[in-house]
């Protein structure tokens, strides 16, 4: 599975999947997901706030430049990660993305869409206050800021309510929705928030993470702090 990723898109990608995404971004969890459905892909290193070739063609398959946006083997694009990653669930079914029992394909969807037009809107706001208040001043973006943030986390709570782990969120096996938890609650004090507010759903993402078919993508993504430079005593 490993060896179906490639970090540079090539000229030779055609007939092959091709993300665009980078470091820490959402596309991390069409990365993973695209690991655990073993689809080959082509990842081509694209962000709007990472001038350069990558993002110039990014611009002419997404007008909006945002990521994950994903081209499917036959050229078509997708964007928006709730649509993204139910298509791959909808068109893998082997590789457990979506639950296959109707009721909990359609919780599992809810959560996927509750995700991108709550919470993930909600840090877009965070991270581009001027886009949303015309001639806005620093002080109105800080408070754009500050109430965004707790309504995010309040958002989180809403969740973890609604889509308990048992283990995962979509029910015995690891999905697509635990996958974009785990990313999206990687922003904006999310996790942070999660591990006092609501520790169960904290503890899921601690093990979605930990799955050994994904585990380097979250490494890649979000290396873990580095050890304090403590001197052994010598013995
Ligand atoms: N609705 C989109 C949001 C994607 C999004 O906002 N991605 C961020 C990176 S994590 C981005 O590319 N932002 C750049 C921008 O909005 O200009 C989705 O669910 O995929």
């Amino acid at each position: 599975m490993g060896g179906a990723r490639a970090r540079h898109a090539g000229p030779s990608s055609a007939g092959r999947a091709v993300l665009f995404g980078t470091k820490g971004a959402g596309s991390a969890a069409v990365e993973a997901a695209l690991t655990l459905a073993e689809v080959p892909f082509e990842l081509v290193n694209a962000a709007e706030w990472q001038p350069g070739p990558g993002l110039e063609r990014l611009r002419k398959v997404n007008p909006l430049a945002q990521i994950p946006t994903l081209l499917l083997d036959d050229g078509s694009v997708m964007t928006e990660s709730a649509a993204i990653l139910i298509h791959l669930g909808l068109t893998r079914p082997d590789s457990d993305l979506l639950p296959s029992a109707p009721a909990s394909r359609a919780q599992a969807m809810r959560g996927l869409v509750y995700l991108a037009a709550n919470c993930y809107a909600a840090i877009g706001v965070i991270d581009y206050p001027a886009r949303w208040v015309k001639d806005a001043d620093e002080a109105t973006g800080a408070r754009i800021r500050a109430g965004s943030r707790a309504r995010l986390h309040a958002l989180w709570e809403v969740f973890a309510d609604t889509f308990p782990a048992r283990p995962f969120l979509g029910g015995a096996q690891l999905g697509a929705l635990d996958l974009q938890a785990a990313v999206v609650s990687r922003w904006s004090g999310g996790r942070a928030h999660l591990a006092v507010a609501r520790p169960k759903l904290h503890d899921c993402l601690i093990r979605v993470e930990a799955d050994p078919r994904i585990a380097s993508i979250f490494a890649h993504h979000w290396p873990p702090p580095a050890c304090p430079n403590v001197e052994a005593p010598l013995g």
